[in-house]
């Protein structure tokens, strides 16, 4: 697939790779993360350029490294560094502390400090200005996710006047919790710099189109077949829904792999057969593991009938430790499994495992193939491929998922999932009695479903269809002078 004529340059907060110290030098590793994973099929075909930080101090000798890595690939990384107080004020601070818990409906977790917004301008200032040095003209420009919303207006600024285009990963809130923002306008106008604006859903598309209407009156929005078009003097804006996914065919012949296959009898076999609940997530507040344990202890209080025959596996890869609040979710997540497991165990019968670390590609495989019933229950999720990869991974056609009707992957897996409101611990208890119930044909019936869903809808239908729409979409050329594109209300 080709965006278009030029290459794509790719600007995303964090490169695909992490550099790691080795006893004897650096070297560059893949990165894993639900951003990464998705991108990845993409890198073997893009012969252009990938821009992002690296979190470390810079030297000559990772961008050696880096420069070593990309000569052995068919596209050029570009590293970013950061200093400690802009790692400290527009990462920690205004992507995860303002944006992250904002824009997943948890207003009461933000800290509007407004250093964190002049450092938001100042970094996206800084990839712009790497974007304009790279990018050559007929290029496509797309950049991702929330930490780099304000980077079309900096490139604007820097009279950059290639195809620019956004892919918003994270959920987009409605006006109601998105006016808590003090830079609300700001953001919205930094948006509409791009050519293309893209959604996981059409909720998320609804809710940007939303606040919209109430913050920039001057836009004039006008839907067209599957897209909205958003026109302000000088400048047309596509948005559009694009569900991202994975490579399912890579999944499900990984997950048929004889070594796999052995793995997760392995597994099976040293749960002493019990039915396998399996959770599998980042570490992270809007993952809801706290909430996802509470309705397992309700349903162990509940069934007492099941104890000893049930085992919920919950695996958490470590992220963000440097947040506070992550060590704090952490620290919580470990007294509740020692909670559950001091008040429900028995000799040979564990309730809950407990598993922190990242699992390599075989093992976390194997791992959903041994899972009876997958429960993904974030509090809102701009997405989630942690389904869609079970999904993949089932390739008998059988298992239960039981999904958060608050992931975007809901709008896609409705009718083969076990939909549930992960607040509400007794309907989510319910859920998992209804999953280990579940006949055998109905859990076939569903899971081809749910398998057949995401085989068609899968990451190249995401990337060409998000391509086709930037490389056709308006090319914003006739722009005013970029003062008469400022922000309409400026903040204090
Ligand atoms: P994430 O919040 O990181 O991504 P998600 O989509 O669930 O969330 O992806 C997580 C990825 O990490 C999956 O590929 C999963 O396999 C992997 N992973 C999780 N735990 C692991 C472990 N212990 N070991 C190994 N791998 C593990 C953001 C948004 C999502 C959106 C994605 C893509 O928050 O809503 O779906 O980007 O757009």
């Amino acid at each position: 697939m080709k965006a278009n004529e030029g290459r794509v340059v790719v600007v995303s907060n964090r490169l695909p790779v992490t550099v790691e110290h080795g006893p004897q030098r650096l070297h560059v590793e893949p990165s894993a993360g639900g951003l990464v994973t998705a991108l990845r099929p993409l890198l073997d075909d893009s012969a252009g350029v990938w821009i992002g930080w690296v979190d470390s101090e810079p030297s000559p000798e990772i961008e050696r490294v880096l420069e070593e890595y990309s000569a052995r690939r068919n596209f050029t990384l570009k590293p970013i560094f950061l200093t400690p107080e802009e790692k400290s004020r527009f990462y920690c601070g205004f992507s995860n502390e303002v944006l992250w818990p904002l824009f997943h409906d948890l207003q009461s977790r933000c800290n509007f400090d407004p250093t964190y917004w002049d450092a938001h301008l100042a970094v996206n200032e800084r990839f712009a200005e790497m974007a304009a040095t790279e990018a050559q003209s007929g290029d496509l420009v797309w950049v991702h996710d929330y930490h780099l919303m304000s980077v079309a207006a900096s490139l604007r600024r820097l009279e950059v006047n290639q195809r620019l285009s956004y892919f918003h990963h994270i959920p987009f809130p409605g006006p109601d919790i998105f006016e808590k923002l003090p830079w609300r306008e700001e953001i919205l106008t930094a948006l509409l710099d791009f050519d293309v604006v893209g959604f996981q859903t059409v909720r998320d598309r609804r809710n940007f189109i939303a606040c919209l209407r109430h913050f920039v009156k001057a836009a004039e929005i006008k839907t067209e077949e599957d897209h909205v078009i958003v026109d302000e003097p000088g400048r047309r804006t596509v948005v559009g829904a694009y569900p991202i996914s994975i490579d399912f065919n890579e999944f499900a012949r990984g997950a048929s792999d004889e070594a796999v296959s052995m793995r997760a009898r392995e597994i099976t076999y040293d749960l002493n057969g019990c039915t396998m609940l399996l959770g599998v997530d980042r570490l992270d507040y809007t993952k809801g593991i706290p909430e996802r344990l509470s309705a397992f202890r309700h349903f162990l209080e509940t069934h007492s009938e099941l104890h000893g025959k049930i085992t919920l596996v919950q695996v958490v890869v470590p992220s963000r430790e440097d947040i506070p609040k992550y060590v704090e979710l952490k620290s919580e997540i470990q007294r509740m499994v020692s909670e559950i497991n001091g008040q429900f165990g028995e000799p040979g019968w564990v309730p809950i495992h407990y598993i922190h670390r990242s699992l390599d590609r075989p093992e976390l495989l194997a791992y959903y193939r041994a899972a009876d019933v997958a429960l993904v229950t974030p509090l809102k999720d701009g997405m989630n491929l942690v389904c869609k990869e079970y999904c993949a991974a089932r390739v008998n056609n059988d298992g239960v998922l039981v999904l958060s009707e608050f992931a975007g992957a809901a709008f896609q897996l409705h009718s083969g999932a076990l939909l549930v409101n992960p607040y509400h611990t007794r309907a989510v208890a319910e859920a998992i009695r209804r999953a280990c119930d579940m006949p055998l044909a109905e859990k076939r019936k569903r899971m081809r479903r749910l398998r057949a869903r995401v085989r068609s809808e899968d990451i190249f239908r995401w990337r060409d269809s998000f391509c086709s729409s930037a490389a056709t979409g308006p090319l914003q050329i006739a722009k005013p002078p970029f003062e008469q594109r400022l922000p309409r209300r400026v903040s204090a």
